[in-house]
């Protein structure tokens, strides 16, 4: 019997995505560039499923049923241009080819409009939840034509992960919506994830917390208004010890992070919106110092400076709730960047995307899920057309019981000389955001006054030049 869809790819992706289809009952036909990896995981992981492999990709084609549909599951970038290119000569018009990779959302736009002129359906579709994700059900961020969309609902809808409010998955827009939401989400990872590590820093810096007790507050949080998947594994982290020297894990971890590309593109897209995204960037920035390890070291011998007779802010008892306040202030602060974004994104791209529906789908199966995410779904509800996170009444109160604690966290880890770059940044977008009138008057001032740039008034229309006494006389 012919498959109803084949996969190509068979990396850490592409297996646990074709065990979900076929553990669901799909029939899947499955292809991989080096037929050695499709052959060990047919032999090892599939038996019993209705799981077949193509050797050549034209015995791929074959085995499947028409219209064809195909999912690529390969590197972003080159190889899914290459892979089209090889697959598309053996298609017909009608097959459809979802591109379920980590794909730039531009180039997902350039691809649909090539395949379109062929007679091909294409869609981007961004899969969340990494490889545990895509065994047991991931959140699925599919972009593309409702016709196309209406074809494999019922087998994302199957493979996607359920919450009480439904299936993780919804045709999120046209074209390269998919991935563009896909890619926001995980520069709000990276965001999440920097906010958490500056958190662990100042409580064991500066709180002198051990990993048991680290693993206690993170464990206390995660029962509260942090409960969230990250908060979750790094409570387990800190219990984690290594198995060759008995340490804990995170003491024999080596403290460089690197930067795979969508948290960067997230920023760069940002700027190029003139949307400010400063705690997203500032996460990525971090990734970047925390990669010049040797820099860094050599900098922690040569620069000395003497610490504060008294740097704490707050009861140093009060700590760990102190963070714990200061950690979902920022949080909020973080996904309100992100949701901005996407609203510009989505008047700019014409994507028509719906906040309440995609963080629906990010509260199962990916890696950003977190009971915020109701928080975020029921503002956007309420008010659909909420000009910002941070002005909904509820989140209003929520930062204001939380200012004092996430002013004094930040105060501190300043005074223990502790890099806080994403939790200050958030309270940096705070303010200015809550800031009727910010210092640009005087950089419209300078650039009047060495280019003749002009600047608008307070108190009039219209566009001006000042003669300034450039002398300083
Ligand atoms: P990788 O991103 O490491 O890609 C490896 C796969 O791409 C292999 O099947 C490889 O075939 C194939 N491939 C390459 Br490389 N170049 C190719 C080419 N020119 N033609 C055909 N196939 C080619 O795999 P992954 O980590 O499973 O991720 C797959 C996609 O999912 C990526 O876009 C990734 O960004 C995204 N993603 C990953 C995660 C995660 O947690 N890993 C999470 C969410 C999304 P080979 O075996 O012959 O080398």
């Amino acid at each position: 019997m012919a498959s109803e869809l084949g996969l190509i790819g068979l990396a850490v992706m592409g297996q646990n995505l074709v065990l979900n289809l076929a553990g669901r009952g799909f029939r899947v036909a499955v292809y991989n560039r080096t037929l050695e990896t499709g052959r060990r995981f047919l032999k090892e992981r599939t038996p019993g499923l209705p799981i077949v492999l193509g050797q050549t990709l034209e015995d791929f084609v074959r085995l499947l049923a028409k219209p064809r549909t195909v999912l690529l599951m390969v590197k972003a970038g080159a190889a899914v241009d290459e892979m089209i290119a090889r697959l598309t000569p053996l298609l017909s018009a009608g097959d459809l080819i979802l591109d379920c990779g980590n794909s730039y959302f531009s180039d997902t736009e350039r691809r649909a409009k090539e395949l379109a002129a062929r007679n091909l359906q294409f869609m981007g579709v961004g899969v969340s939840g990494g490889e545990e994700g895509a065994l047991l059900g991931p959140s699925i961020m599919p972009g593309g034509p409702a016709e196309a969309y209406a074809r494999v609902r019922r087998i994302f809808e199957a493979i996607a992960a359920r919450t009480e409010d439904g299936p993780c998955v919804t045709l999120v827009g046209p074209r390269g919506a998919g991935h563009y939401v896909k890619m926001v989400h995980n520069g709000l990872e990276y965001g999440d994830m920097q906010l958490i590590a500056e958190s662990y820093q100042i409580l064991e810096q500066a709180g002198g917390l051990p990993a048991p007790a680290l693993a206690q507050a993170f464990a206390e949080f995660n029962r509260g208004e942090l409960a969230s998947y990250l908060i979750e594994i790094t409570a387990r982290i800190f219990q984690e010890c290594d198995p060759d020297t008995g340490k804990p894990m995170l003491e024999v971890i080596l403290d460089r992070a690197g930067q795979k590309g969508t948290g960067r593109w997230t920023s760069e897209n940002a700027l190029e919106l003139g949307e400010p995204t400063p705690t997203i960037t500032a996460a990525v920035e971090a990734r970047n110092l925390s990669a010049k390890k040797e820099l860094r070291v050599q900098a922690e011998e040569v620069i000395k400076t003497s610490r504060l007779k008294s740097p704490w802010a707050i009861p140093p008892e009060n700590l760990v709730p102190a963070v714990g306040d200061a950690l979902f202030a920022a949080r909020l602060a973080l996904y309100a960047q992100g949701m901005a974004l996407l609203q510009a994104a989505s008047k700019e791209y014409g994507y028509d995307l719906r906040l309440p529906d995609l963080a629906r789908i990010w509260k199962g199966g990916c890696i950003i899920r977190s009971a915020l995410l109701d928080v975020i779904r029921a503002a956007f509800t309420e008010q659909p057309d909420l000009p910002n996170l941070l002005l909904h009444p509820n989140v209003v109160s929520a930062l204001a019981q939380r200012y004092a604690s996430w002013v004094s966290v930040c105060q501190t880890a300043i005074a223990f000389a502790i890099p806080c770059p994403a939790l200050l940044s958030a309270l940096a977008y705070f303010e200015g955001l809550r800031r009727g009138r910010l210092p640009a008057n005087l950089i419209q001032a300078q650039r009047d006054l060495f280019g003749a740039h002009t600047f608008e008034r307070v108190d009039r229309e219209g566009v001006f030049h000042h003669s300034w006494d450039k002398k300083g006389n």
